[in-house]
């Protein structure tokens, strides 16, 4: 599969068809992603013909069964989100906002007419969905909402603004939490509706080949159908996220195995002081620290995803992933650019897109410091949020 994977023979773990599925995954990245995503993140372009070719391939909601979804296992999905951040994570992301989010938030709390109506489209990718949760005062804490959707007559008429949206200036329809009388409920509300503005935030310095937005809703009226009749209250909106949370525990790990194989092909191939940059013990150490943290990072990856698998995966073992696999992608994308010397600042290789990428990774789908709080709250009993 890869040298770097090879040496440490995850694959052995793997069953057959999760080996086909990141196989697959990683000649749609390598094929159709990487010729161009250089010049897509310095012009900060989207390239929306992509996601129908992500939805040929089965890639869109793989991890749903029924409607047009694949029904692929936990650790299957995980893998190709690997191979879609070894490239970029803005293309991890879509996979995610799509899949993660919108499709699941429909498959697991929508009406049965509302399934059949969206999920086969969505699984192809003629559909693309986001999920607008986040508001501008902050993400980090999600219950203190103040979009409003009111009942009028049969329909609701929904009011606020929303912050870092993925996708949802491309997107056709939006997954909508906002606070009712009854609580904090979900719409789909398709984003032609008079007064959905998205504005795309273009000062971005990462996941540029990506798209976040700013989003208004200017009294958006959405009919009765548009309610997510399955569910009331920020738990489910927050179930999605753990759906989200997981596939970036593998996605940065494929973000760190790029960065590594950058490092390690360039300490054999430049010379300094008249040997191989390899061949110095200051190298080494890098290059072996950095790949046991890539193999206990995939290892991570993997329990985590057998938990899922088996149905017994908690919140708090998706925020060991998360905390971890981030930090650690980050750590290896920082010492790769160190090995670099000054070509490792240029967009020659591909470890400051990543290191510029990571950034956002570490911030959206709970912080950091929110994993670490999660954490913190999980051994002691006291919430510290
Ligand atoms: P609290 O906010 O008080 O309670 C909410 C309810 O949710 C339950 N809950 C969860 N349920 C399922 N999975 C989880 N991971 C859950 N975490 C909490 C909670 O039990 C409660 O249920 P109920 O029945 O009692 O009402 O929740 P809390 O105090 O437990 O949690 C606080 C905190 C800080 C951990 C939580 O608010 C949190 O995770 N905050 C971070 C949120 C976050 O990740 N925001 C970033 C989202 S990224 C984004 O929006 C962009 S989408 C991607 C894109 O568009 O590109």
């Amino acid at each position: 599969m890869n040298r770097i994977d090879d040496l440490f023979d995850l694959t052995a773990l793997l069953s057959p068809a999760e080996i086909d599925w990141q196989t697959r995954a990683r000649d749609l990245a390598t094929t159709l992603i990487a010729p161009v995503i250089d010049a897509d993140f310095e012009n900060k372009h989207f390239r929306r013909e992509i996601v129908a070719e992500l939805g040929a391939g089965g890639f869109l909601g793989m991890h749903l069964t029924g409607y047009g979804c694949a029904g692929a296992s936990a650790v299957s999905y995980g893998l190709a989100c690997l191979e879609f951040e070894a490239v970029d994570s803005g293309w991890r992301t879509l996979v995610s906002v799509q899949g993660s989010l919108a499709m699941s938030a429909i498959w697991h709390f929508g009406s049965e007419q509302q399934k059949q109506e969206f999920l086969p489209h969505m699984a192809t990718g003629a559909v693309l969905g986001c999920f607008a949760l986040t508001e501008p005062h902050g993400g980090s804490d999600p219950a203190a909402m103040v979009t409003r959707a009111d009942r009028d007559g049969d329909g609701w008429v929904i009011t606020g603004t929303k912050r870092w949206i993925g996708l949802a200036s491309e997107a056709d329809l939006a997954i909508v939490w906002a606070r009712t009388d009854e609580g904090i409920r979900g719409f789909i509300v398709p984003t032609d509706a008079d007064g959905f503005v998205a504005r795309p935030i273009d000062t971005k310095l990462s996941m540029r080949a990506s798209v976040q937005c700013d989003v208004e809703f200017n009294s958006v009226r959405v009919s009765g159908d548009a309610l997510l009749p399955g569910v009331t209250g920020l738990s489910a909106a927050l179930s999605c996220l753990n759906e989200a949370r997981f596939g970036i525990v593998w996605g940065v790990m494929g973000a760190a195995r790029s960065c590594l194989n950058a490092a390690v092909t360039r300490s054999t191939e430049r010379s300094v002081f008249g040997r191989p940059l390899g061949a110095n013990q200051l190298v080494q150490q890098k290059l072996a620290e950095m790949f046991v943290e890539y193999e206990k990072g995939m290892l991570l990856a993997l329990h985590i995803g057998r938990q899922k698998e088996r149905g017994t995966l908690t919140p708090e073992q998706i925020s060991v992933g998360k905390l971890n696999n981030v930090r650690e992608a980050i750590a290896i994308a920082s010492t790769a650019r160190s090995l670099l010397g000054g070509d490792g600042i240029t967009s020659e290789f591909p470890v400051m897109r990543h290191m510029a990428n990571l950034e956002s990774v570490r911030t959206y789908e709970g912080t950091d410091d929110i994993h670490t709080l999660i954490l913190g709250r999980a051994l002691t009993g006291l919430a510290a949020f």
